[in-house]
């Protein structure tokens, strides 16, 4: 008996994977190259240090510790300026829709993000409050592909995770829920996230129904 949804929020709610880009794109320019939409979509649901090594390899520059923090720092001043503007025109389409209607069958939610500005971009969205908990990359040690995301949020909702459904839209996050023994809707291409269960394009295509036994 499904209990619970456990969302992503990039790709899944809003699109912030733009934002993030132009802001990578800024450090890369300032190091002396450049990346292109392609190599950013390796970046999604990618964490904010593992996203720097990546982009780092890239380029073939090389940072000393120090150098990397503050560079991540810097790229994540310029990000939390971009997001400043966002509200809920910036919502993905059916997003609050599918929110309300997992929460009007009676089950809970909750959100799963690689971002450790994740809660401030739902507020910025303006549905902080749909969300019975968040966690968030301050919360977990290891990134997706790893379950303990995913396994938090059951374990904070205080629901099995077998009781769960997850969505994710990055090939690592539907590995994450998988790993975490939930069963997986992917947000995108079929043949992209072939673990998921269940593939949409949108959560404009989400019907709660479809996922859940009512007795
Ligand atoms: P921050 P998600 C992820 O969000 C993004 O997809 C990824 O591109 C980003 O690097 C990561 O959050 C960390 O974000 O720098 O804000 O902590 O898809 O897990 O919601
Ligand atoms: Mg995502």
């Amino acid at each position: 008996q499904i209990q619970a949804f456990v969302f992503d929020l990039d790709g899944v709610i809003t699109d912030t994977a733009k934002f993030h880009f132009i802001a990578w794109q800024k450090l890369a320019q300032r190091l002396g190259f450049d990346i292109d939409h392609e190599f950013n979509e390796r970046l999604k649901g990618v964490g904010r240090m593992d996203s720097l090594n990546l982009i780092l390899q890239h380029g073939g520059v090389i940072l000393t510790d120090e150098q990397k923090d503050k560079e991540a720092a810097q790229k994540n001043d310029e990000y939390v300026e971009l997001i400043a503007d966002m509200s809920a025109a910036d919502l993905l389409p059916g997003a609050r829709e599918a929110l309300e209607s997992v929460r009007g069958a009676g089950l809970k939610t909750a959100l799963a993000s690689a971002s450790k500005n994740a809660p401030a971009i739902l507020a910025r969205l303006g549905i902080s409050d749909l969300f019975d908990t968040v966690v968030d990359a301050n919360l977990v040690v290891n990134g997706k592909p790893d379950p303990e995301i995913f396994l938090k949020a059951a374990a904070q909702l205080g629901v099995s995770p077998n009781a769960c459904i997850g969505v994710e839209d990055a090939v690592a996050g539907v590995q994450s829920i998988k790993n975490a023994g939930m069963y997986a809707i992917g947000i995108g291409d079929a043949r992209v996230l072939t673990r998921a269960d269940a593939v949409i394009d949108g959560l404009h295509q989400f019907d709660v129904n479809r996922f859940i036994v009512k007795d």
